[in-house]
């Protein structure tokens, strides 16, 4: 019997850094990436690729949409459903989730003494996990992006925000003052894709470590 394996990638830096892995694994689309489709054809007739928004991965792979899915794991972490397995580390993606603010404030900020904290953020559950853990109360601003401009717009005193190379906090007259967690891109699987189609999974997954292996 042959299944199907449909895999959700995002448009942008996930699907661009996903498809050289991919192809290494002998999957490549056949339509292209780039068109306005969202339901990508394969060299393989039984992997199709479904181009959605990064934070719509974890749901379309946990309600079987997709069989398997490539998302950063920040958005693993936000997201609040189960059943979904992490399969591999792609390494790709790389970037870190930290706590930022104003550089005129942390001159004098000691988060040691942190016990009340505004924050905008897009990463509401990380954000509250994170500081509880600790004892630190948040008042937590929603914001779906350009979470930069909250503290000089007065939205808020600190962000929770990825960094990459650093250039927007600086440009943005903002620091780093708490990491967080590191970040990079997950293969994940549903629990039933898993088991209804191992074979398949498992000859994926293989395909794609050595071509992350190989790149170390
Ligand atoms: O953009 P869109 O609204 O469609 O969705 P998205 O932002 O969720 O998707 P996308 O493609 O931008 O990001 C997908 C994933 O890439 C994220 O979930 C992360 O796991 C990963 N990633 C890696 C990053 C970055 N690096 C990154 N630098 N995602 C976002 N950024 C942003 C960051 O939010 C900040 O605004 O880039 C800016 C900082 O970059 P530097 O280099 O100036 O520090
Ligand atoms: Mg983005």
């Amino acid at each position: 019997m042959s299944s199907t394996l449909t895999i959700a990638l995002s448009k942008g830096r996930i699907l661009e850094d996903t498809l050289p892995l991919l192809a290494e694994a002998g999957v490549e689309p056949v339509d292209d990436p780039a068109s306005r489709k969202l339901i990508l054809d394969t060299t393989r007739p039984d992997v199709k690729l479904v181009i959605i928004r990064a934070a719509d991965v974890p749901t379309y792979v946990q309600f079987g949409a997709a069989d398997l899915g490539v998302a950063g794991k920040d958005v693993l972490m936000e997201y609040e459903g189960n059943g979904l397995y992490e399969l591999l580390d792609l390494q790709i993606a790389k970037c870190r989730l930290a706590v930022a603010e104003p550089a005129g404030l942390a001159a004098s900020d000691d988060p040691q003494k942190w016990t009340r904290l505004r924050i905008a953020t897009k990463y509401i559950n990380i954000t509250k996990r994170h500081f509880a853990a600790k004892g630190i109360q948040t008042d937590i601003i929603k914001l779906y992006g350009s979470m930069e401009l909250a503290p000089l717009a007065g939205l808020s005193d600190r962000i929770v925000d990825l960094v990459s190379t650093g250039a927007t906090l600086k440009a943005n007259g903002l620091v780093e003052v708490e990491h967080i967690a590191d970040i990079s891109s997950r293969l994940v699987v549903n629990k039933a894709s898993m088991k209804m189609k191992s074979a398949a999974v498992k000859a994926l997954v293989a395909g794609m470590r050595t071509a992350v292996e190989s790149r170390a």
